[in-house]
């Protein structure tokens, strides 16, 4: 069947977007239009991850004497490539990077500054389970030319933008300027992502689930452990947890819910990281109506200190991460 040409491609939409800011220069929507082509290269390679046995292991080369690249090396390089020359960005942040990446002398530097994970949950492509890249977008605030550290250490309420790619039974690019929350799918046959989701909203009522690493159980705070005895007894929660943070992000928007990486004995600070991962899922869940929360307040709130630092995480349906608030606080009402 042709599809519908009355399908918005997310060049098209935003276009569209750029024309409700007269004074937008382009740069924002040319930034946002790398990423998604970044995604669509990363997206094809992860298609192919299931054939590596047959076609070569990362590190050796493969049947036609290439190199393979992991897939997160490979993802990693992609989003870089795709952004490094186009003269829109000051400088970047990976979390597979230890220092920031400066755009080469050779490039013109731009306004902006994009930090990103290139391919979370990587552990899990051995066994098929979906996986994603995440991305948040600063304005450059230091004075210099080039972007500094300053320019990428900056509380979330600052980001112009974030979002991912889900590369799940379908691909997905779920993005926000600020202006609610879209998201689109990828056709395969045609190469475009085309607007599926608009303006995504937590739903209320949320699915009473709640998502959390349960094996960590005798490592949490006592209440840590009382917020999941109630959640699961008295609160008649289900409880799903894929192990792949954008794919519990995902099904946290669509059906809302209670995500959750709680600091534990052996992760003092949380797992996540706040600048690549937490960050832009903050913004992100906010935008569609829901919450994220370190366990004390606002997640967008915290001033990170290091490019790398992690932060423990409570997001989703605004009255459970109160209610998970709360049970932290030791609040003997809960
Ligand atoms: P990674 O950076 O090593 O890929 O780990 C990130 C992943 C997330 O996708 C996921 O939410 C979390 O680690 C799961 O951790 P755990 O196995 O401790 O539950
Ligand atoms: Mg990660």
């Amino acid at each position: 069947m042709l599809p519908d040409p009355q399908v918005v491609t997310i060049s098209r939409f935003l276009v569209d977007q750029e024309r409700r800011f007269p004074e937008a220069t382009g740069a924002f929507t040319n930034i946002l239009h790398d990423i998604a082509l970044a995604a669509k290269v990363i997206s094809r390679e992860v298609r192919k991850a299931g054939l590596v046995d047959i076609l070569g292991h990362a590190g050796l080369e493969n049947v036609h004497g290439e190199e393979v690249q992991k897939l997160d090396v490979f993802a990693n390089d992609v989003l870089y490539r795709a952004l490094d020359h186009t003269g829109y960005v000051a400088c970047l942040a990976s979390e597979e990077s230890e220092d920031i990446i400066p755009i080469p002398e050779r490039f013109p530097a731009g306004e902006y500054v994009v930090l990103y994970d290139p391919l979370d949950g990587s552990s899990n492509i051995d066994v098929n389970v979906s996986i994603g890249t995440i991305f948040s977008i600063h304005r450059k605030i230091s004075a210099g030319e080039r972007g500094v550290l300053e320019d990428c250490l900056q509380p979330g309420f600052r980001q112009l933008a974030a979002g991912y790619a889900l590369y799940g039974s379908s691909t997905m690019l779920v993005y926000t300027t600020g202006a609610g929350v879209h998201g689109f799918t990828l056709d395969p046959s045609l190469g475009e992502f085309l607007l599926s989701h608009p303006g995504m909203r937590i739903p209320d009522p949320p699915a009473k689930t709640y998502s959390v690493n349960e094996a960590y159980y005798n490592r949490w705070s006592a209440g840590q452990q009382r917020l999941v005895s109630w959640l699961k007894g008295e609160g008649g929660f289900g409880s799903r947890y894929i192990g792949s943070l954008v794919a519990d992000v995902h099904r946290t928007l669509l059906q809302g819910g209670l995500f959750m990486y709680p600091a534990d004995r052996v992760h003092p600070e949380g797992k996540l990281r706040l600048l690549y991962e937490m960050a832009p899922m903050a913004m992100i869940v906010t935008q569609a109506g829901g919450r994220a929360s370190d366990g004390r307040g606002d997640l967008l709130d915290i001033q990170p200190r290091s490019l790398h630092q992690r932060t423990p995480v409570y997001l989703g349906s605004p009255g459970f991460v109160e209610l998970a608030e709360r049970y932290l606080a030791g609040d003997p009402e809960v």
